[in-house]
């Protein structure tokens, strides 16, 4: 079965997103996910002018040896943008393999180690109040686990809250940082103001659901190691699930401090791509949950290597999925999800609808539990007409300055 076409397909429904789409000789096709938020047309370039012209005449069969020649005929490796790339050729390779099979992907991939995947959800308020609504409008919608993100006193806005002032619950499901922009809009931080507030944060929020909810915090790597470790420390009280991207983790070493100080559970790994970003981390178990996502770590084929390493340390996975990770790539982390033994919990902030009537899904979500679907392949098709009404804006992440005007993670 050899590949006759490749497609990159750019549509904005809610926000930007890259699609790969191939198709073989037998007329079977395949999606794959090759969104970098804000930096989605350098994804589109790498495919359409050094990818697309090396798939057409293989084995779509071949996804193994045509993962190990993209990555290393390429000669330059790693990066955002070329496993992001090499990504959407595996996934897509993976939907086309399992729908030639007659079977949905998690089946290929030592099928279901369990009934369904537990999701947890963003709730978040610029108010201790405001966020307080929004746990229970999570709840109302089935979650069971979490996320909590809160704004800090005396700061304008902060990443993973909203600065619409609209219902809790539709904000939440359309919460999407990059904005639609020239430039990247500047925000503020303050450290130190966010860890007097936070512990405050999550002792009303324990007060008001008590202690079996699981809560979630993102850092957002805007910590240094000691502030991270002092957090950690000052959130034990409140039991968290994990507390992730605590300090930037390209300094690996940092993790052993803040591991020293605190029993708080640590995720990271949103931002790396390949296993040689997780190597000291979870041979030296300073984590406890992996956050790569399927579409940033070089699609199916390495995530689940970087997922089996993890397991030979008691790590966990976490897979990332935000709103600019697409239907596609969350289809992929679904069915990893279902078929891995050491699955943690899946990340899941719902699609708005002009998303979902581009990509239309098989996935269920009931009672805050996750589930691919029974459908052929990932169970995820798209709809080219409606792609073609939404076409590439431009939208950058904000970034942070301090009061003195440094720029700082945001
Ligand atoms: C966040 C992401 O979901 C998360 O954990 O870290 O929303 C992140 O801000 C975005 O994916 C950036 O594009
Ligand atoms: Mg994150």
């Amino acid at each position: 079965m050899l590949i006759e076409k490749a497609e990159v397909i750019v549509t904005s429904p809610d926000r930007n997103f890259v699609t790969l789409k191939l198709t073989t000789d037998s007329g079977i096709t395949g999606l794959g996910d090759g969104t970098l938020n804000g930096r989605e047309l350098s994804v589109v370039s790498y495919l359409n002018d050094h990818v697309v012209p090396l798939l057409i005449g293989r084995d779509a069969h071949r996804i193994e040896d045509t993962w190990q020649f993209l990555y290393r005929s390429a000669y330059w490796r790693r990066g955002p943008v070329t496993m992001a790339a090499i990504a959407a050729v595996d996934v897509a390779l993976w939907d086309i393999k399992a729908k030639a099979a007659g079977m949905p992907l998690y089946q290929l991939l030592g099928g279901a180690s369990r009934t369904g995947i537990l999701a947890y959800g963003h709730a978040s308020g610029a108010s201790t109040d405001e966020l307080l609504d929004s746990i229970r409008a999570h709840q109302e919608q089935g979650f069971q686990a979490i996320r909590v993100q809160s704004g800090v006193p005396g700061l304008r806005a902060i990443y993973g809250v909203s600065a619409a002032k609209t219902d809790a619950a539709v904000v939440e499901h359309h919460y999407e940082p990059a904005q639609r922009a020239a430039r990247p809009v500047e925000e503020d931080w303050d450290t130190r103001a966010y860890l007097r507030h936070l512990p405050t944060v999550f002792e009303a929020v324990r007060h008001h659901f008590g202690p079996e909810l699981p809560l979630l915090h993102d850092g957002h790597h805007r910590m240094t190691p000691v502030q991270a470790a002092r957090l950690g420390k000052e959130l034990e009280p409140y039991d968290l699930f994990w507390l992730e991207d605590c300090t930037p983790a390209e300094n690996q070493e940092a993790l052993r401090l803040v591991r020293q100080h605190t029993t708080t559970p640590l995720a990271i790994g949103e931002v790396f791509n390949s296993v040689w970003d997780y190597r000291q981390i979870i041979a030296e178990q300073l984590i406890d949950y992996v956050r790569s996502s399927v579409t940033h770590t070089g699609g199916i084929s390495h995530l689940r290597k970087i997922l089996d390493f993890a397991a030979q340390y008691q790590i966990k996975s976490g897979i990332h999925g935000p709103t600019d990770i697409s239907p596609v790539g969350m289809a992929a982390a679904l069915h990893l999800d279902l078929a891995i033994h050491n699955f943690g919990i899946q990340e899941y902030m719902p699609h708005g609808e002009r998303t979902n009537r581009v990509f239309e899904q098989s996935f269920t979500f009931t009672d805050g539990y996750l589930h691919p679907g029974e459908r052929p392949g990932l169970g995820v098709e798209l709809d080219v007409d409606q792609a073609s009404r939404y076409p590439y804006q431009t939208a950058y992440l904000p970034f942070n300055r301090l009061k003195d005007g440094t720029v700082h993670d945001w």
